[in-house]
């Protein structure tokens, strides 16, 4: 029987980087302008005062000190409050290929393979920069891959699906290795006007090679000890954004066309969701999480992370046992968890235990329990 494992990891982190006070100070100054643009109205109790926001609260609430993004000019330009990404020839790269080129690269050279020891392409993302052709085609081909590719998103979650789609293809011998790339370009579909959400999101791109075992280097990465995966309609977290926009012209522009969520809400029903999914899934496999040595969590909320580690470990977890990556990227959607496994896996000893866990909009979980080679 194929087994499949987790042979390499790629990151592409844009090197531009807004911290939160600039960030702040960029929101405050867009208030101010569009306080002072409506006065009669907020004063004839038409409409109410936009809030300034605070670094402090940000920090805070969300454990976020600074994010990367594509475009830094655009977001903090207050007439703007959005980045500015400019449309590129058909003949061009675009720019979610771009990123994956870095993070493919970089796993293939982490697992000691090219391009030509690879069958297909996964482009698992949040946010697709086109409908067609799929962003994964583009890529397979500036890859100079043979095989097959597609694009799929299930927003924060994309990536451990994604894995698993990998996986099953391995295992079924449809291809021999697989790429999963992540491309998240969180901040193009971020509401830089909206005091709750201004600050949650950066930009990044990862990319895991999953491939068959017996190609693996020997003692190269991780055995794939299982996949757990679990949906549940919400509307916590939403996007309108999509091809029937133009027929009703009343919605164009509106905010439900970009990132809205109740934050609470979500926070509050999605850690248990998660905390029981790494439970159960380790159970399946015969384990305990006292055999866990890492989380590699979705960094969406520090707060957050910390309440599931406790509830999964039984006690509060060490910063070695659930790294943090929030700090510096915020949420990376899909990527978060992947960059966190990149950073924080090279120390893992062969047979020490590990689960990448992502969770977010759908809802959606995706859990992938790793062991040492
Ligand atoms: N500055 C100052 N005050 C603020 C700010 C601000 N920026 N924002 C809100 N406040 C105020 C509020 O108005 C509120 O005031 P009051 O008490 O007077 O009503 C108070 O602060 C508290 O507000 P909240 O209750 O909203 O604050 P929370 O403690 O809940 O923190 C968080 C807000 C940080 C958003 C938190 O709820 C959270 O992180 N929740 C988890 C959310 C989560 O994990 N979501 C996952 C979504 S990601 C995903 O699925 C991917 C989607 C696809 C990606 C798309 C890319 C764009």
């Amino acid at each position: 029987m194929i087994k499949a494992v987790i042979s390499g990891t790629g990151l592409y982190t844009p090197p531009a980087i807004i911290e939160n006070e600039q960030l702040v100070e960029a929101f405050n100054q867009y208030v101010e302008l569009h306080n002072n643009e409506h006065a009669e109205e907020i004063a004839r109790g038409e409409l109410a005062a936009l809030q300034p926001s605070s670094s402090a609260f940000i920090e805070k609430a969300s454990g976020i000190k600074r994010r990367h993004v594509i475009d830094r000019d655009g977001i903090l330009d207050p007439k703007r409050m959005t980045p500015y990404i400019p449309d590129r020839d058909n003949e061009a790269p675009s720019v979610q290929c771009e990123m994956a080129m870095v993070a493919c690269k970089g796993a293939l050279e982490q697992a000691g393979k090219t391009a030509a020891d690879v069958d297909a392409v996964i482009v698992a993302c949040s946010n697709l920069q086109r409908a067609y052709p799929a962003i994964a085609i583009e890529v397979q081909e500036a890859m100079g891959i043979d095989g097959f590719a597609y694009d799929m998103n299930v927003a924060c979650s994309s990536a451990t699906f994604g894995i698993q789609a990998a996986v099953n293809s391995v295992e079924n011998g449809a291809a021999r290795a697989v790429l999963v790339v992540s491309p998240e370009i969180c901040s193009g579909h971020l509401n830089f006007c909206d005091r709750d959400s201004h600050f949650i999101f950066g930009d990044a791109c990862t990319a895991i090679l999953v491939e068959r075992e017996e190609d693996a280097r020997p003692g190269q990465g991780f055995e794939i000890l299982g996949t757990r995966l679990k949906t549940k309609f919400s509307n916590n977290i939403r996007n309108n954004f999509g091809f029937l926009n133009r027929a009703d012209e009343a919605g164009i522009g509106a905010p439900d066309k970009l990132f809205i969520q109740q934050g609470r809400k979500v926070f509050k029903e999605v850690s248990p969701l998660v905390a029981e999914t790494i439970q159960s899934h380790l159970e399946s496999l015969e384990l305990t999480p006292d055999n866990l040595i890492r989380m590699w969590l979705h960094q969406a909320n520090l707060n957050m992370n910390q309440l599931i580690a406790r509830k999964v470990l039984g006690r509060d977890a060490t910063i070695e046992e659930a790294p943090v990556i929030l700090d510096e990227y915020a949420n990376t959607s899909s990527a978060g968890s992947i960059i966190a496994f990149h950073m924080h896996k090279d120390d893992l000893k062969a047979g020490d235990l590990g689960v990448i866990c992502s969770f977010g909009a759908g809802y959606s979980i995706g859990s992938v329990v790793l062991r040492r080679r």
